[in-house]
């Protein structure tokens, strides 16, 4: 963690990365997150059988162990053991698709424009070739297309490099375990009004390891149910009153 950054963030800043057998990727990519921005790292692994675990706290991250596979479960971990003092709440993939560098100015963008929700759109921004499937561009085509019809709220993307407030997370009960999480935070978050935005950033192959997702036909068509369905469910289920 060694660029310095002229941003004092009013936010407190926490980091979670949900990461299954990523230990490949993981100590660059903390590496490379820029100093002074976050509060606390926590790395979510999900029973990995690689390094990921010992790669991630060697390089100063706090490790969240959560037996129950799912990229939902893993973020609920995370926010789960999230420090009291945290107000807003970063997310990125560990597979170093997603750039660190771009951390910064959607900290900065995300406080100048007081959002609850910001998003980095890879589709704003730059993606390398083959970064993205046909198939990942179309989904995330018709899926933003469907909450524009729905609740009139403009998305570009479904990227998972984002920050939200703490506050507005807990108003949207998420409750989708594994990889309709994304599609209901933006659901839900169109649905309760709050205040949402895009920045462009910059999106790369996965650096290492294997896919759990997009990378096969079957996972992306199971992405892809995943996500219509959970928009469905968004859209005929009211968001239960926060707690
Ligand atoms: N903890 C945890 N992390 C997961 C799980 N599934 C995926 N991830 C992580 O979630 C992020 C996104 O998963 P990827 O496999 O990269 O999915 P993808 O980006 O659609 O596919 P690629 O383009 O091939 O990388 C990565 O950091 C994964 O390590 C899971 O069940 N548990
Ligand atoms: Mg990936």
């Amino acid at each position: 963690m060694a660029v310095m950054v002229p941003f004092s963030p009013r936010h407190r800043f926490a980091l979670i990365i949900p990461a299954l057998n990523e230990a490949e990727s993981l100590g660059t990519l903390l590496a490379q997150v820029p100093a002074g921005l976050f509060e606390a790292i926590l790395v979510v692994d999900n029973g990995s059988t690689d390094r990921t675990a010992e790669v991630a706290s060697a390089a100063g991250a706090t490790v969240i162990r959560e037996p129950r596979r799912g990229y939902g479960r893993a973020c609920q971990a995370g926010l789960a053991a999230l420090p009291a003092e945290t107000t807003a709440v970063a997310f990125m993939d560990a597979d170093l698709s997603d750039d660190p560098a771009d951390l910064k100015k959607l900290l900065q963008e995300f406080e100048a424009g007081a959002f609850d929700l910001l998003i980095g759109s890879r589709t704003l921004g730059w993606s390398e070739p083959g970064s993205l499937t046909p198939l990942q561009r179309f989904g995330n085509w018709l899926s933003t297309r469907l909450i524009r019809l729905l609740w009139g709220v403009r998305f570009s993307d479904l990227g998972p490099l984002r920050v939200i407030r703490r506050d507005a997370l807990a108003r949207l009960q998420l409750r989708d375990p594994t990889f309709g999480w994304n599609i209901e935070m933006q659901a839900r978050a169109a649905k309760l009004g709050l205040k949402v935005g895009e920045i462009p950033v910059s999106y790369r192959r996965r650096h290492a390891g294997h896919s759990k997702i997009s990378g096969t036909l079957v996972g992306s068509l199971r992405a892809g149910i995943k996500i219509l369905w959970t928009l469905g469910r968004c859209y005929w289920t009211r968001t239960p009153a926060a707690p």
